[in-house]
């Protein structure tokens, strides 16, 4: 590994500015000075030399392993607390791009690009969070000359819109909720939408994400207090108050689809993940299969999406959401652009290498090239996050791990950044490690995660492995049998 110092830490973005002549985009390519047409890009893609990853922790570290597995070299990016962290140790390469603050490093646009160029990259890759959906980052990247691993900013930017993204979903006959066409205007139209729809209510940020900007509405009466309150968090939020509505589903199931799309117009839908298992808009547990998706409705879902995914002109890694009701049907709500913290729960079932497909993809490969189809899902997967964090309060727990064993054998992963005598830092997100194992069958996959949590041991700070311990032992888990309310019930019991 090379250590390049802190040389962009008091540059800020002075190394970046509008002062500076862009290359024209794609000039690197028509050079052809780094590229080339060998590899597993193969006859329509000229395969990348040197990726920068534009993440920290357990992703970017993913991604480092896709990297050596397909001969390209790997460029780390770090913030000056993160110095000691093992993506910077395993990458290539590695630049300090600022201090410990996100957005004065990680978030940080011009910082990264300076990087990428003194390391003269070919593609960046964004991981998840952090950039990874910025639009304007998708497109500065391109205009720098550098391939972005991801969807156009175009496409990007539509699916952050999320009434556009609803909107083009339906066109493309993607099952959607009852709800508005477009952006709610003002409250009398909001009131017309409702009476429509039918009480209760949701109202949505079109910018939103997380649940921030959402208001349940029950009654006409509530809706204007609701209304102006949603508006009003969005607009501070997100600088865009716009809102739009949607049929309130009570206990929904969260159910998510994988697809890979390349730029030849080529789709595939690689089935389901169930994340209802959550907490306050955080995962906590996935599986796949979904205990609830029938074969029948799988196979029509990916079908569905394929062509959706192919008629939007989708490129990369992508993930469609959808709500289940109580009546096992399924209803989009938003589209992420980006790879997933789940998406391992996909590559044990599947056997498809989703985060080397994405670079694949970005090299221009064809899908038929690089995956085997039709895609046969096999056995079962589940994925704990494990937090640092104390697993009743639920407060961020950060400091020295004196003791760090993670558990393996058979059907076993765990996808971490952390070590013995390794520091999390208070700056950044809680996870720590994603265990993930395979089954044969949904309690094969149950057994073996008990037995790994039990072999997973983490000292001196806390995390939610005892917490996780508890989920699976829990007869309503055992069963199949949870919502997106799972949590509320299960952690007064305890
Ligand atoms: C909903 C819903 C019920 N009905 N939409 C929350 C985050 C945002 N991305 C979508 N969310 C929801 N949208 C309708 N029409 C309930 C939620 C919701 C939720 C969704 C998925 C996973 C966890 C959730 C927790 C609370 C609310």
């Amino acid at each position: 590994m090379v250590r390049l110092g802190c040389p962009l830490r008091r540059s800020g973005g002075a190394l970046c500015s509008s002062r500076e002549p862009r290359r024209k985009p794609c000039t690197r390519n028509q050079a052809g000075s780094r590229r080339t047409s060998a590899g597993p890009a193969g006859a329509h893609g000229s395969m990348f030399k040197k990726i920068l990853i534009a993440n920290r922790g357990e992703i970017a570290l993913r991604v480092i392993c896709a990297c050596k597995e397909l001969g390209i070299k790997a460029v780390a990016v770090y913030s000056e607390p993160d110095r000691n962290s093992l993506h910077v140790r395993f990458a290539d390469e590695a630049l300090c791009i600022g201090p410990a603050r996100a957005g004065e490093s990680y978030l940080n646009i011009p910082a990264v690009i300076s990087a990428a160029e003194i390391a003269n990259v070919d593609a960046i890759h964004p991981g998840y969070g952090l950039l990874s959906e910025n639009a304007n980052f998708a497109h500065v990247c391109e205009a720098s000359g550098l391939k972005f691993i991801g969807p156009p900013p175009e496409i990007i930017r539509m699916m952050g819109e999320k009434d556009k993204a609803r909107q083009a979903m339906k066109l493309c006959g993607v099952p959607i909720l009852p709800g508005s066409d477009g952006v709610i205007a003002t409250e009398e139209e909001a009131q017309r939408w409702a009476q429509e729809v039918g009480f209760p209510v949701i109202v949505k940020a079109s910018a939103g994400g997380g649940g921030r900007g959402m208001r349940i509405i029950r009654s006409a009466e509530e809706l204007p207090h609701m209304f102006s309150a949603a508006h009003s968090e969005a607009a501070s939020a997100f600088g865009n108050g716009d809102l739009y509505m949607e049929k309130f589903i009570e206990r929904p199931r969260h159910i998510e689809f994988q697809v890979l799309a390349d730029e030849h117009g080529n789709v595939v839908s690689l089935d389901e993940r169930d994340c209802s298992i959550q907490r306050r808009h955080q995962k906590l547990v996935e599986e796949s299969p979904s205990p609830r998706v029938t074969p029948e409705l799988r196979s029509r879902i990916n079908g569905i999406l394929e062509k959706t995914m192919k008629d939007i002109g989708y490129v990369g890694a992508g993930t469609v959401e959808f709500l289940m009701d109580e009546d096992g049907s399924l209803y989009f709500i938003e589209m992420n652009t980006r790879i997933q913290v789940e998406h391992p729960v996909t590559e044990f079932v599947t056997d498809v290498d989703l985060v080397k497909s994405q670079i694949l993809i970005a090299a221009g490969a064809k899908l038929t090239d690089i995956i085997q189809q039709p895609i046969i899902s096999r056995g079962h997967s589940i994925e704990c996050r494990i937090n640092a964090e104390h697993p009743e309060k639920f407060t961020p727990s950060a400091g020295r791990i004196t003791v760090f064993n993670a558990p393996g054998g058979t059907g076993v992963r765990v996808d971490t950044a952390q070590y013995q005598e390794g520091v999390v830092p208070p700056y950044y997100d809680s996870l720590i490690a994603k265990l993930i194992v395979r089954g044969k069958d949904r309690p094969e996959a149950i057994a073996r995660m008990k037995r790994a949590l039990d072999m997973f041991i983490v000292e001196g700070i806390y995390t939610s492995i005892p917490l996780h311990k508890r989920i699976m032992e829990d007869p309503d888990f055992v069963a199949g049998n949870y919502d997106t309310k799972f949590m509320e019930r299960f952690l007064p019991k305890k």
